[in-house]
């Protein structure tokens, strides 16, 4: 049985994840980010970067939807999504804690525009009002994020708040703030 908080926490997730606002998660979902990112840095289609951070984004999502144990469906629907979470077993939630793991790292890297290894205030809040939030909503988001009120978030700190995000049960977690 999902708490009340992680529920709502993953219902929230599923949809700042559904980037074409089609009601499923797909490939295209997780691609749309990276396009966006190319196209703000002038990579053009085609060209090796390109096809760089599209397989990384392709990656993700295919270690995701197998930790869903979703197989070759393709797309992720989200009262499956919910129940799966609900009936996992220890063994599943590990496997999916590995992934989350994984994909938080890659994520950072692509959300670190200016690859010094840190997250900044002003990198995070692009990120979210990429995901249609209202850039002082991110802005508090990321003060909630950023315990250590540093100004920025190391790799190590944004997996573990993506680990308390998708599987923390306390309404007071940090990491509940993720996603705005
Ligand atoms: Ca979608
Ligand atoms: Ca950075």
């Amino acid at each position: 049985m999902l708490s009340a908080v992680l529920k709502r926490k993953l219902i929230l997730n599923f949809y700042r994840y559904d980037t074409n606002r089609d009601g499923v998660l797909e490939l295209d979902d997780f691609l749309q980010p990276a396009k966006l990112k190319a196209a703000s840095l002038g990579i053009k289609s085609g060209s090796t970067e390109y096809k760089r951070m599209m397989a990384a984004k392709e990656e993700n999502w295919v270690s995701l939807s197998n930790a869903m144990g979703n197989g070759d469906k393709g797309i992720i629907v989200l009262d499956e999504y919910l129940d799966k979470r609900s009936h996992a077993s220890k063994h599943d939630d590990e496997k999916l804690m590995q992934t989350t793991k994984k994909i938080a790292g890659d994520s950072f890297d692509f959300l670190d525009h200016n690859h010094h290894g840190k997250i900044s205030s002003k990198e995070y809040v692009k990120f979210l009002q990429h995901r249609g939030i209202a850039q002082a909503t991110a802005e508090d988001a990321f003060k909630q994020l950023d315990t250590a009120g540093h100004g920025y978030l190391t790799k190590d700190q944004y997996q573990h708040l993506s680990l308390e995000y998708y599987f923390s049960d306390n309404p007071k977690a940090p990491g509940n703030w993720l996603y705005g």
